[in-house]
Parts: structure tokens; sequence; C-alpha cells
């Protein structure tokens, strides 16, 4: 991918410190994104947990713009997640990090490793919200609004704690 192109990043934490670990998140994502383009941060969302029981969710998402193929993006967010202290162990159980890619902007990948849209997209108010927050114009690879898709969500279960200055700087707010 050599022009740069508009991603959301989807970001979960349910175990330790999770404001400040998603803060720092947003920190390196700031590095990640290409100087001067768009870098838009959501309202943080505290979300009931989907999946088994386990604690509740801060969730949140951040449009950046990448010069990185999809997989070397992926590789970029996992180890942020590593140096996080994110250990995979149970599937859609507790964790300190997750960083999912949830759009790029006209891609579709269907990988072993990495599938973009992210599957789970329209069926997860906790994702599909604060990315229509960060991008309230995306489309789907096919042209679809997301827009439309989010109508038949239920937004149950979905709190908004915060405006998106949780994971400003001091020279952004
Ligand atoms: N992978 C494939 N596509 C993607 C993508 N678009 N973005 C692969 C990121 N990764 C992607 O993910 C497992 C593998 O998915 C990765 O190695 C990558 O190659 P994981 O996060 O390491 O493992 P997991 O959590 O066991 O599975 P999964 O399916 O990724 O879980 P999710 O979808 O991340 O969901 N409830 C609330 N309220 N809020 C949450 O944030 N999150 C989950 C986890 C469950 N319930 C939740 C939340
Ligand atoms: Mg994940």
């Amino acid at each position: 991918m050599s022009n740069p192109l508009p991603v959301v990043v989807g970001l979960g934490a349910n175990l330790g410190p999770r404001r400040r670990t998603l803060q720092s998140a947003v920190t390196e994502l700031r590095a990640l994104s290409v100087p001067a383009a768009p870098f838009r941060i959501s309202s943080l969302f505290e979300t009931e947990p989907v999946g088994p029981a386990q604690p509740m969710f801060l969730n949140a998402a951040v449009l950046l713009s990448v010069a990185l193929e999809p997989l070397d993006l992926l590789d970029r967010l996992q180890a942020i997640e590593h140096r996080h202290g994110r250990v995979r162990d149970v599937h859609w159980g507790p964790r300190t990090l997750d960083l999912d890619v949830l759009w790029i902007d006209g891609v579709a990948v269907d990988h072993a490793r990495l599938r973009v849209p992210h599957p789970e997209l329209p069926h997860r108010a906790f994702a599909l919200l604060p990315l229509l927050e960060v991008r309230p114009d995306a489309l789907t690879p096919e042209g679809q609004p997301l827009e439309a898709i989010a109508a038949f969500l239920s937004p149950g279960g979905i709190t908004r704690v915060e405006g998106p200055e949780w994971g400003m700087t001091a020279s952004e707010l």
C-alpha cells in the first residue's frame, strides 16, 4: 500500500488500568499514522461484554492513515498489544488490550490472519458506533454505508463515558 489509506482501528480493554492502556495505545497509533493526515479519536464507551462472562470493557475507535500493507498493519497492532501485556488465551475472553482492524477505505481482505472489514462489525455496536463517530461516511468495499447497518443494531449495553478528549494530547485540547 504505497499511498496512505484511511483506516479505523477498534480499541478494547477489560483488564488492568483500562483507560490508561487505551491512552497509551492511542499514542502508539499516532506514531503509526502518516504525519498531517487526519487522526480522529472517538468517545470512550463502557460496554457490556459480548461472549463469556467477564469484566466490563472500555471501547473506542481511532481513524488514522497508514502507508502499510494490511498484514504489516496487523503486525504493528499486534506488537502494540504485546507491549501492553496482551496474552492470547480464551477466545473472546478478557484482555488488557485488543486492537482490531475494523475498516480500511475501499479495501477488502480475506486472509487466514486478517479479514477486513472486521467480520463481526455488523453485529457489534461497541465497534460500529465508535467507528461511525470518527468516519460517519464510511462505506463497505461494496459501497454500502456502514451507517445503514448501524440502524439494525441494538444500542443496548453501551454507555458513552467521555468525549474524544480522553485520548487527546494537551496541544490537541
Ligand atoms: N484477525 C482476523 N481479522 C482481524 C482483524 N480485522 N483485526 C485475526 C484484528 N485481528 C484479526 O484475534 C485472533 C486473530 O484474529 C488474530 O491473531 C488475527 O490474526 P485476537 O484478538 O487475538 O483473539 P480473540 O479475541 O480470541 O478473537 P477475536 O475473534 O479476534 O475476538 P475479537 O473479535 O477481538 O473480540 N465485548 C465487548 N463489549 N467489547 C469488546 O471489545 N471484544 C471481544 C473480542 C469479545 N467481546 C467483547 C469485546
Ligand atoms: Mg482482536
